[in-house]
């Protein structure tokens, strides 16, 4: 897909860094008009059960992603849609999966919460809060074994923090020194409750027990997350062990779709001062404006071509066919 680009710079190296940032901002474009869709196929009764929106966490997962490898692996969550796209996966057959049909990524057997890449390094969405620590502590254990460099990273929510396995993972990753990186994703709520209610102390302090390199960052700005999982991420590739990284960030809907009513867990006036004031594209988009990177029409522009990549992507998901009656038993497991 082209890049539309304000003013060409006369260094290269100017030149790369204005096509990372402008690549960030479209991946988190991308992110959210996605979701816009994803919220009207449930309104519109096309998509069968719920999926939760990750719209205004996107600098996290675009911040990290860019910071790995396509061979390196990334687990998710429930709030997956995010991951998925950073990581590389294709609209149209996530879609598909949201709406049951065989070109989905699990064959339409998986739906949201289970979408899975391979090809991209994407070993699955979890819908256990907490269930994939042990699958990425894995990957990066495997990893290591093998010497082929790849890293892990572990997308988890505030919510996780109350998982023991996380803790048991921690501490084997520190002792084999494992290249994963634990990402805490704080968007101050566990369903309803808000966090400061569930969790004593410190985030980071849990993995300063075990020794991990842990660091917060504003999960709004994708530079800042890019900036230090970078740094993170190339201090596991060197075998120097495994990281966790606090993210800062906000969800600006309900936990799910169906969570439309949510004044008697958080005030409307702080969902909106998040979106109009810590909003990480808009943020993201005065950069590069500031920067001479990009002008308000290469911004629109970006953001026309991701709308129709992503009516496209829906058009393809409603015309493909179910899968067939025969295929119910089949890569059913449990
Ligand atoms: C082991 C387990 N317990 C409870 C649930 C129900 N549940 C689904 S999401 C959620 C809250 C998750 O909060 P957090 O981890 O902070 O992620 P967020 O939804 O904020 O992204 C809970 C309790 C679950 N899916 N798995």
């Amino acid at each position: 897909m082209s890049t539309s680009i304000s003013n060409a710079q006369s260094t290269p190296t100017l030149a790369a860094e204005q096509e990372k940032w402008i690549r960030c901002y479209r991946h988190m474009v991308r992110i959210r008009l996605f979701e816009e869709q994803v919220n009207e196929l449930y309104t519109r009764a096309l998509m069968p059960g719920l999926a939760h929106l990750y719209s205004g966490e996107e600098a996290v997962a675009v911040g990290i992603c860019e910071a790995l490898r396509m061979d390196d692996y990334i687990t998710s969550t429930h709030r997956g849609h995010g991951h998925c796209l950073a990581k590389g996966a294709a609209p149209d057959r996530m879609f598909a999966e949201l709406l049951g049909k065989e070109k989905g990524y699990c064959r339409g057997k998986g739906g949201s919460m289970h979408i899975a890449d391979p090809a991209t390094g994407n070993l699955g969405a979890n819908a256990i809060v907490g269930g994939s620590v042990g699958i990425a502590t894995g990957a990066a254990f495997a990893a290591k074994q093998l010497g082929n460099g790849r890293v892990a990273v572990c997308f988890f929510g505030e919510g996780a923090l109350g998982q023991g396995s996380l803790y048991e993972v921690m501490n084997l990753a520190q002792l084999w020194k494992l290249p994963v990186i634990y990402v805490c994703e704080n968007n101050l709520y566990n369903e309803y409750t808000h966090y400061s209610e569930t969790t004593a102390g410190t985030i980071l302090a849990r993995a300063g027990a075990f020794g991990l390199e842990a660091a917060a960052v504003d999960g709004q700005d994708v530079r800042a997350v890019n900036d230090l999982a970078s740094r993170l991420v190339e201090r596991a590739r060197q075998g120097k062990g495994p990281a966790f990284l606090q993210a800062d960030t906000y969800r600006y809907s309900g936990h799910h779709v169906g969570d439309i009513n949510r004044e008697y867990y958080r005030s409307k006036k702080e969902e909106q001062q998040w979106k109009g004031e810590r909003d990480p594209i808009q943020l993201q988009g005065s950069w590069l404006i500031g920067q001479g990177f990009a002008s308000a029409e290469s911004l629109h522009q970006i953001t026309a071509e991701v709308r129709a990549e992503m009516e496209a992507a829906v058009k393809f998901a409603i015309n493909a066919p179910y899968p067939s009656a025969d295929q119910v038993g089949q890569d059913v497991y449990a």
